[in-house]
């Protein structure tokens, strides 16, 4: 059974010979219980045409609605232990601050990775078409990463959406 482990972001450098637009590649492999790579993972091949920039970035929630750090790793501290309607150390449910992205050189660590509760995501679309008549000498913003100006005859446009983890921040909420 052929499975899809992992996106890439890959521009037409990366693509196997001959492709022509630019495209997000699955990483195709076998599947296997325990989800260990195995050493004879198949080349990636296109997924999806037309994608020159993929960004993820997340929402973290560091402040709870008591104004005070979120911390899971102790026990939970109640404002009034009698009547235990706030909870001074737990998340809210609701992300704090700038988005982050996670990367090799500045990666997330196990705690903020713990209290994402949302995702925004950024998808750069390029037409698979030249158009002639058009110069593309914009830039394009995803998230905290520009692209561009690409200079060249071919029209994009940026999606986006934030995306709430429902399971996570959901449970952080306060009634
Ligand atoms: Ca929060």
């Amino acid at each position: 059974m052929i499975s899809i482990r992992t996106l890439l972001l890959a521009g037409a450098a990366t693509l196997a010979a001959g492709a022509l637009v630019p495209a997000i590649p699955a990483t195709a492999t076998e599947a296997t219980p325990a989800m260990t790579p195995p050493s004879d993972a198949i080349a990636a091949v296109p997924l999806i045409e037309g994608i020159e920039g993929f960004r993820v970035e997340f929402g973290i929630d560091s402040i709870g609605d008591a104004g005070t750090v979120v911390d899971y790793t102790k026990a939970a501290a109640w404002a009034d232990p009698l009547n235990r309607n706030k909870l001074l150390n737990r998340g809210d449910g609701i992300p704090d601050g700038a988005f982050v992205s996670c990367t090799t050189a500045v990666p997330c660590t196990a705690n903020q990775l713990a209290n994402v509760v949302a995702v925004k995501l950024y998808v750069l679309a390029r037409n698979r078409e030249s158009t002639v008549s058009h110069t593309d000498g914009r830039t394009y913003t995803l998230g905290a990463t520009t692209l561009g100006p690409f200079n060249d005859h071919y029209k994009r446009h940026v999606f986006s959406t934030t995306v709430r983890l429902t399971n996570i921040s959901g449970r952080r909420e306060t009634p």
